[in-house]
């Protein structure tokens, strides 16, 4: 069986490791940068790395020199980095996870682990309660308090993972088992679980297979390439450890028995709950396999639909089956018509290089016209940002100029000049009403003081929301997942204030934020806000992030009646000015 050649994202996650390691190991700044670098330019290239490998291309690819060449090369004709091997060998790879600890920079990562032998989080929180973090150089009791919160603060997200890459590992295992298993073993394979219902992260890879020969599907997962451990195994299921660091579970059922298993393994555990309650108040128990009636006769459920028809259900998308009301709505034939990506006309908030994004206008707008978008709004930063440099009102004025010059050259796009303005610690914008007023849409946004106490930083966003110059906010928020908590805002007056002015809401596709999140989806379609959702793309490919955010709507229940940007252009317009200077 050929392996598959490892994809860009995992080479980059490779340099990545390498990178931070090396800085753990205290090696000079300069190696550790070029390896960054490395990381940085394979993960944002435009074709496979593997072709570039085939033709002998590697060294185009800027930050690759001879000595990164040398390592791709290994990795792609044996699997393997003895660079790599060598370097775990003096510091485990899993101390990079570590660095995502605030105040745990590369310095204290090593002390931690030469000194007390210490290389995941749980032994960190260990030691910090048993006070032996203070005594350890470099450290002290205020950084030892500082550590422990942090940790205390992070358990929830332990080991999970962002939807955008678990989904990206998800396909490449199908891929890869759809090749070993051969098209007769394996009739259909799918993602399940978590991934399924599109939370913003998970905890595994979930997937669900059909064969006529089960265990022949499970023979061929656990031997694909891309497992490190079998942690179980059996006749019809796996539970694996990927080399990427992933759990993945696989079950395999027979053809007949997919619609009831591939609902089983969607869940959610409390959605599939209540469905069970459900069967047997028909006299029916269901499990994994399909119903059995109280005679023992099985009706197995071949399509997914069948489950919820016997049940007197109408299918229900995955991203509502968390029993919040969709068992209830269903049962009454009120499921909402969620927003699909279709609908989405297009992008209200896109960075060019006139602030950090990496494209012209001029590509920028080619990118969202091969997207089919009737419209696209320039929103570079404001000044007031600190690293990112904005645009000042006289490079927002040349701006202009180039976006009206390129607007021209289109009849079937809508090009148009917003801002991404800085919401300032005091609630003020970054840019005075006269320069807000030249815009086409003003998309205010907090950036920084995300950690300003509960009522200051309230107060700041419904300033922004209920000043008059504003269409949208952009991720109201603030959060990183997985890495940043979001402002501690008091969202019940935030979403309120956005209702009553008409200020849309953005929910940030970018999935590293997916903010607004479900939740706050939910309650904002509850109480009657405008939503929009956007990329925030600041690269070509990241215009497609809008499917992040268009489940994240999903999962809060919203119509596309509900998303702005699901309109022809005069009615976008229209909407958004009621909210800004009606
Ligand atoms: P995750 O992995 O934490 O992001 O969340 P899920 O929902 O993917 O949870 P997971 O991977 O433990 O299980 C996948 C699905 O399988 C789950 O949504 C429902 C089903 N399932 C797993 N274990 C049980 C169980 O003990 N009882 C029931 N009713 N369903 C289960
Ligand atoms: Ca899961
Ligand atoms: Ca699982
Ligand atoms: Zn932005």
């Amino acid at each position: 069986m050929a392996r598959r050649p490892l994809s860009n994202r995992d080479v980059a996650r490779i340099f990545s490791d390498i990178a931070a390691l090396l800085d753990i190991k205290g090696e000079n700044r300069y190696r550790v940068l070029a390896y960054r670098r490395a990381a940085e330019a394979i993960e944002h290239l435009d074709q496979e790395l593997y072709r570039y490998w085939q033709e002998g291309r590697l060294r185009e690819i800027p930050h690759v020199g001879d000595a990164i060449a040398q390592k791709i090369d290994e990795l792609f004709r044996t699997g393997r980095l003895t660079f790599l091997e060598r370097l775990e060998a003096e510091y485990p790879r899993h101390l990079v996870e570590l660095l995502r600890v605030p105040d745990l920079g590369p310095r204290r990562v090593r002390t931690l682990y030469r000194e007390l032998g210490i290389a995941t989080p749980e032994e960190v929180a260990r030691a910090a309660r048993a006070g032996q973090l203070r005594r350890l150089p470099g450290f002290g009791p205020k950084v030892e308090a500082n550590i422990l919160r942090a940790l205390e603060r992070l358990p929830r997200d332990q080991g999970r993972v962002l939807l955008s890459r678990a989904l990206e590992v998800a396909s490449e295992l199908l891929e890869a088992l759809r090749a070993a298993a051969g098209a007769d073993v394996l009739v259909r394979a799918e993602v399940a679980g978590s991934l399924r219902r599109r939370r913003a992260t998970v905890g595994d890879v979930d997937l669900v297979a059909a064969s006529p020969a089960p265990e022949e599907v499970v023979a061929a997962f656990v031997r694909l390439p891309h497992v490190a451990e079998v942690r179980k195994a059996g006749p019809t299921r796996a539970s694996v450890r990927l080399h990427n660091g992933l759990r993945a579970d696989l079950r395999a059922v027979r053809p007949e028995q997919w619609g009831a298993a591939w609902q089983y393994f969607t869940g959610s555990q409390a959605h599939n709950v209540r469905l069970r309650e459900l069967a047997l108040g028909r006299g029916l128990s269901l499990n994994e396999y399909g119903f059995r009636r109280e005679d023992g006769t099985e009706v197995p459920c071949a399509r997914e639909a069948e489950v919820y028809a016997r049940l007197g259900l109408p299918w229900i998308p995955p991203e509502l089956r968390e029993d919040r009301g969709e068992i209830e709505a269903g049962l009454e034939g009120q499921l909402p018509a969620l927003v699909s990506l279709e609908d989405i006309r297009g992008d209200l908030h896109v960075h060019t290089v006139w602030s950090d994004g990496r494209l012209t206008v001029e590509a920028m707008v080619q990118a969202a016209r091969a997207r089919g978008y009737e419209y696209i709004v320039i929103t570079d930063h404001s000044t007031g940002l600190g690293v990112v440099r904005g645009l000042d009102p006289e490079r927002l004025r040349r701006q202009r100029e180039e976006i009206q010059a390129v607007n021209a050259r289109y009849d079937d796009i809508t090009v148009l000049q917003g801002a991404e303005v800085e919401i300032m610690a005091d609630g003020t914008l970054a840019y005075p009403d006269e320069v807000l007023a030249s815009l086409d849409v003003v998309v205010a946004s907090l950036h920084t003081g995300l950690r300003q106490p509960r009522a200051q930083i309230t107060r700041r966003l419904l300033a922004a929301i209920r000043h008059p110059l504003v269409h949208i906010v952009g991720h109201p928020t603030g959060r990183l997942l997985l890495r940043r908590a979001g402002a501690d805002l008091e969202m019940e007056a935030v979403l309120r204030a956005a209702a009553e002015t008409g200020t849309a809401l953005e929910i940030n596709a970018s999935p590293e934020r997916l903010d607004l999140d479900a939740r706050h989806v939910r309650r904002a379609v509850e109480l009657g806000c405008r939503l929009v959702i956007n990329s925030d793309a600041h690269r070509d490919e990241e215009l497609d992030n809008v499917r992040y955010g268009v489940w994240q709507a999903r999962r809060g229940w919203a119509e596309a009646r509900h998303i702005l940007n699901t309109r022809p252009l005069p009615a976008l317009l229209a909407a958004l000015r009621v909210g800004g200077e009606g």
